[in-house]
């Protein structure tokens, strides 16, 4: 099994896991760009968004979606706003093959990215 994040799942590399279900995980990102950045994951392997099935928009992205907002919540990101981002691809600036949503907050966000 090659994939990072696959790895953080079976925990064979350590995380500061902040959230698991069944289905998801949500972790701290080893290089915060700001003061709440969590990744937020599918337990199954799919590299990027542009890799979704439609079972996975159905099933999948919705407790992936619940756990980003119970985590907005949990870390009191509600009232002060927060950014969620996926970067797909080569052009969208991903570097780990496995789909994730950054969840960050605690700074006002600039736009556009980078
Ligand atoms: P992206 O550029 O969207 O593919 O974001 C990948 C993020 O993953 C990046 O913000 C840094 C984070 N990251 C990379 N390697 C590790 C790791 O081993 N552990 C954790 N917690 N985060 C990682």
């Amino acid at each position: 099994m090659e994939c990072l994040f696959c790895k953080i799942v079976d925990q064979e590399i350590p995380a500061t896991i902040i959230y698991e279900n069944e289905d998801v995980m949500a972790f701290k990102d080893i290089n915060p760009e700001a003061p709440v950045h969590l990744l937020v994951i599918p337990k199954k392997h799919i590299p990027s968004f542009a890799h979704l099935t439609q079972e996975d928009n159905e099933v999948l992205m919705p407790k992936i979606f619940v756990a980003i907002q119970h985590l907005a919540r949990e870390f009191e990101l509600e009232e002060e706003g927060f950014r969620v981002v996926n970067n797909c691809g080569t052009n969208g600036g991903q570097t780990v093959g496995h789909i994730h949503f950054h969840l960050m907050g605690g700074r006002r966000m600039v736009w556009p990215p980078g």
